[in-house]
């Protein structure tokens, strides 16, 4: 894969650090939390009841084989695995991704405040259009070079 196309962005292969048959993960331009990373759909697939069934199965193979090696490489005792299904949920990205958190004790004063944390991080990448405060290239390609050492590669 040269550049996966997610929604409206770009991602250089740099950034992505596992693939599937059918899904490919990537770290994140504005991360929530250290090693908050995303999985897609290699197929540029809008919404979740748009996804096949194959799709579906990979996917979220995908994400648990993911998120255990996340939540071990970054130190968390949990994770948080979230969707969010349409712009009135959140998405802000026309293309369906799986977001996943690596979690601590005490990370967030309060557990669920992830959650509107997310909602604000996401609204604020889409409409920053100074990158201002987005990683660079090189940081993610760092920490996607990193990542990717920790997985076999299927495809
Ligand atoms: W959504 O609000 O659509 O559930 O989440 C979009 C996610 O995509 C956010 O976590 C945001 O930081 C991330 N994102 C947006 N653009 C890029 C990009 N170019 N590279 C990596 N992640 C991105």
């Amino acid at each position: 894969m040269s550049v996966f196309r997610f929604g409206q962005h770009l991602i250089r292969t740099t950034q992505i650090f596992f693939q599937s048959d059918l899904s490919v993960a990537f770290v994140n331009i504005k991360p929530v939390v250290r090693g908050h990373v995303l999985v897609s759909p290699k197929r540029l697939v809008k919404r979740f009841k748009d996804l096949s069934r194959d799709e579906i199965t990979d996917l979220f193979v995908s994400t648990q084989i993911i998120a255990e090696k996340i939540e071990s490489a970054y130190k968390g005792t949990s994770c948080t695995i979230a969707i969010q299904d349409g712009p009135d949920a959140g998405q802000t990205v026309n293309h369906v991704h799986v977001h996943i958190l690596p979690r601590k004790p005490g990370d967030f004063e309060e557990n669920d405040q992830i959650y509107s944390e997310l909602n604000a991080h996401s609204k604020s990448v889409a409409l920053d259009s100074t990158r201002s405060d987005r990683r660079t290239e090189e940081d993610m390609g760092e920490e996607a070079a990193s990542l990717a050492k920790l997985f076999v590669s299927t495809k």
